[in-house]
């Protein structure tokens, strides 16, 4: 097999019959899965779509992203050797600086000789005879192996609404999402943002800062903290460094894989003076520690409203034009129930002479044009054209590939009515197809890194004792999924979430079955939910043996 350095592509891959595991993706989930794998024996296969390492954070170079988990948290805990090595520059890193630790990770663990890069698995079929997932590319590659773990990602899947006269535009447009390597240079530019999420949010201050104009196109305001980033300190990082077992333990155990000091008290238990004293702390401390100021500000509604109220006056007290600072203000949905965003220096942009806010609520985009795009009937023309405009969230990557389990069944017609999982990691149906942080595990309500890493670990202990037990398949009974799948929809409606039409609840996508994606039973709970099914002989999954007979956990 040549090595890297002579084949920059990697292709040349080990025939089928000496894959055990496939392993799709090759941000954090898989770069770790392949390590774990690896250590178990067992020869994998990674393919990737991007020319490297990185995920998330390979695709999202757009101007500002950053991350809104503290650079001490979010990072492997798996070696404490690479915990003590790297060091992190600021509190909250940006995007290139975790690109440069994945593909440290990569180096450091010499991962990148089983990654078959600028590859995209286009189907996986189980084949029921054998018992083995036949895998196809869009490079012509067929492979097949015992185990299929997708590690594709929550928010991997761009998504540019179905603007009419899209094709038309003769300017540059950019997806936040899917940024160029290259640097794009706005000085000068008239530039269009669609979109104000989290990656709008970060954007929006960079870009004003070097555009001539900007115009930022807003349906939906969104609550933001202001991050407060500052460059690590020696102090801050010994301070984690000397103690990281014991926090990382914590974390894990904690509600969001995030140590944020929760306040354990209601806001209705405290007085006025006080709430308002605990809010003003945390909006000093800055990014998301805001929402952990009291305990039910995701269950409670009059709890919610104070904080939303005071983050609106917030918005108010830094934007000069009350127009401008009313239509930045959230009003119809309870605060966090969008993912709340972290920011620097966001609604400072609007103070800005060369920066104009458009609502696009009442009066929709219309049409995009050579020039621009049109809106309330009003015309405008831009260099280029930035698309903010999110993704097709936890479920997008996975149905994007053609998946067929037991009996040729699809994995989109198993999905059509919303995502059906038993604890987020398999669907039945789909034996030995496991996906990292899917849709019904905590992922993109908590740390990734936590939930990464402790999906990757059960997966990989899954697939040891089933070696162990000389078991050679895996798979979810009908009645446990059903079980989880009720869990956690009645969790989320415990909770404010359902009422806003974010990505979490496939609000943003048209067609998409409208229910909450993610468990917000808590990562703790969640994980002993997980270790407690694992040491009851995987308790509703029914696993086989190679010669068919059929065990259960009661057995
Ligand atoms: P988001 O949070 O999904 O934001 C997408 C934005 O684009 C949001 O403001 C949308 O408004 C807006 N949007 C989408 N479609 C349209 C149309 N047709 N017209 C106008 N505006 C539109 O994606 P991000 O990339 O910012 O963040 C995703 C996650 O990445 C983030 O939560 C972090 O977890 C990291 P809407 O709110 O739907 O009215």
């Amino acid at each position: 097999m040549p090595s890297q350095a002579s084949d920059p592509n990697n292709r040349e891959h080990l025939s089928s019959s000496e894959i055990d595991v496939v392993v799709v993706g090759a941000g954090f989930s898989g770069l770790y899965l392949l390590h774990k794998l690896r250590g178990l024996g067992l020869r994998t296969r990674v393919f990737e779509g991007a020319s490297d390492v990185g995920g998330t954070w390979y695709w999202n170079r757009y101007p500002g992203a950053r991350c809104d988990v503290e650079s001490m948290q979010y990072s492997y805990s798996f070696s404490e050797e690479l915990q003590q090595e790297w060091q992190w520059s600021e509190r909250f890193s940006a995007q290139p600086e975790i690109l440069s630790y994945a593909e440290h990770v990569a180096d450091r663990f010499d991962l990148r000789r089983d990654i078959q890069f600028d590859t995209l698995v286009t189907a996986a079929h189980f084949d029921e005879e054998s018992r083995y997932w036949k895998i196809e590319t869009n490079r012509g590659d067929r492979v097949s192996a015992p185990f299929l773990v997708m590690a594709t990602g929550c928010l991997s899947s761009t998504r540019v609404p179905d603007f009419k006269g899209l094709e038309n535009y003769t300017g540059k447009t950019y997806h936040t999402g899917n940024w160029p390597h290259e640097d794009v240079d706005f000085s000068g530019q008239r530039v269009g943002v669609i979109g104000t999420g989290s990656s709008a949010i970060q954007a929006i201050p960079v870009i004003a800062a070097q555009a001539a104009q900007l115009t930022v196109f807003q349906r939906t305001p969104n609550y933001s903290i202001p991050s407060r980033n500052g460059p690590m300190t020696p102090e801050y990082e010994q301070q984690w460094k000397s103690d990281y077992a014991s926090l990382r333990a914590e974390a894990r155990k904690s509600r969001n894989g995030v140590l944020t000091n929760p306040n354990e008290v209601s806001a209705m238990a405290v007085s006025e003076d006080e709430r308002q004293r605990v809010y003003e702390d945390r909006w000093e401390v800055g990014g998301t520690y805001f929402m952990a100021a009291f305990n039910d500000l995701a269950t409670n509604q009059q709890s919610n409203d104070t904080a939303a109220a005071f983050v609106r006056d917030k918005i108010r007290s830094i934007v000069a034009d009350p127009e401008a600072a009313e239509l930045l203000a959230a009003k119809d949905y309870p605060i966090g129930t969008k993912r709340i965003c972290v920011d620097t220096d966001y609604f400072e942009a609007f103070n800005r002479d060369n920066v104009t806010l458009v609502d696009v609520r009442e009066a929709p985009i219309e049409e995009i044009t050579e020039t621009g795009l049109v809106t309330g009937g009003r015309n405008f023309e831009f260099d280029a054209i930035v698309f903010a405009t999110g993704f097709d969230a936890m479920t997008g990557a996975l149905l994007a590939v053609d998946i067929q389990g037991r009996g040729g069944r699809t994995l989109t017609e198993k999905w059509r009515g919303g995502p059906r999982t038993y604890l987020g990691l398999m669907s039945e149906g789909f034996p030995n197809m496991f996906m990292i942080t899917g849709p019904g595990s905590p992922s993109v309500l908590s740390n990734m890194m936590v939930s990464i890493q402790q999906h990757v670990d059960w997966v990989v202990d899954g697939i040891a004792y089933l070696r162990a037990g000389d078991l050679d398949s895996i798979e979810p009974t009908r009645e446990a999924e059903d079980g989880w799948v009720g869990h956690v929809n009645e969790v989320a409606h415990q909770t404010l979430f359902p009422q806003a039409n974010s990505w979490y609840m496939g609000a943003n996508v048209p067609g998409k079955p409208r229910l909450f994606m993610p468990y917000i039973g808590g990562v703790g709970a969640y994980r002993d939910k997980c270790d407690e099914i694992a040491a009851n002989g995987y308790d509703g999954f029914c696993l086989q043996e190679a010669k068919n007979r059929v065990v259960t956990a009661a057995e």
